[in-house]
């Protein structure tokens, strides 16, 4: 999975017929680089980060994901909590439904079952400004598959099948370093959740922290968080450098098929 960030910031122009170009642009090469699925954003999740309303969200988004349906060959992602966007999404192309709030906002759950879409729920401590100033658990793999496990159980009930879930335990999001070494050593207890694991670990703070790298120096510790989450049973790498990740997964999975 490619990540495509078309929240302002990430454009030093600004203007949003130069940001619709660039975004094609860069999800073409993303998919000519082994990408089997982009994921467009538009609301910033960074601590701090001013929220974002619908109607901005929606104009950031929409024309991207309806342009990208079109003219690419992979399914689209949209990365949103909101059950406006869901819905508007769905009605111009997208192929995913990604929540970092796994459906919780009042109407997400709905709008997700109504889209017929899969869904990708991710675990989430606290709210994106304040998640990283305490984060605390009992026990950091067990709490975060009670989450996912209620959080399936709730999109099951709304007809949404398990085949359409994938579960996240949301890296960063409300976690320490050690919290987050502890959920990529054990990510295989996952597994008995049966639905698809996805996992975005690229370039984020804790791969800085270990590596002592600043973010744009990141790629060989992402590529081996992404190698150790394949290797415990994840499905999907969310990743910002696609052509990278992909070769090494290449290694990862030929040694898994191997005898
Ligand atoms: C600032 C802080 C900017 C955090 C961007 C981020 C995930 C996600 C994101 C993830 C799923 C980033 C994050 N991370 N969706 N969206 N899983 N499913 O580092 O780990 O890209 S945004």
């Amino acid at each position: 999975m490619g990540v495509l960030n078309i929240t302002p910031d990430s454009f030093s122009d600004g203007g949003l017929y130069v940001s619709l170009a660039d975004a094609v642009r860069r999800a073409e090469v993303m998919v000519m680089e082994g990408a089997a699925l982009i994921d467009v954003g538009g609301e910033s999740t960074r601590p701090g980060a001013t929220p974002v309303s619908v109607q901005e969200e929606m104009d950031r988004v929409l024309p991207v994901v309806e342009r990208l349906a079109r003219e690419l060959s992979v399914p689209i992602s949209v990365d949103t909590s909101k059950p406006e966007v869901m819905r508007e999404a769905a009605c111009v192309g997208a192929g995913l439904i990604n929540d970092v709030r796994a459906l919780r906002l009042p109407g997400a759950l709905e709008a997700a079952a109504a889209s017929g879409l899969p869904v990708c729920l991710m675990h989430l401590q606290g709210e994106p400004a304040t998640m990283q100033q305490q984060p605390g658990y009992a026990d950091v793999v067990a709490d975060v598959h009670a989450f996912l496990a209620e959080r399936v159980q709730a999109c099951e009930s709304l007809g949404i099948p398990r085949t359409r879930i994938l579960v996240d335990p949301g890296f960063g999001f409300g976690k320490t370093l050690e919290h987050n070494l502890t959920l990529l050593r054990r990510l295989r207890r996952f597994s008995d959740l049966a639905a698809g694991i996805l996992v975005g670990i690229s370039r984020k703070s804790m791969i800085g922290a270990l590596m002592g790298a600043p973010v744009g120096e990141r790629l060989s510790g992402s590529l081996a968080a992404a190698v150790i989450a394949a290797w415990q049973g994840a499905h999907i790498i969310r990743t910002h450098d696609v052509r990278e990740t992909v070769q090494a997964l290449c290694v990862c999975t030929a040694a898994r098929a191997a005898a």
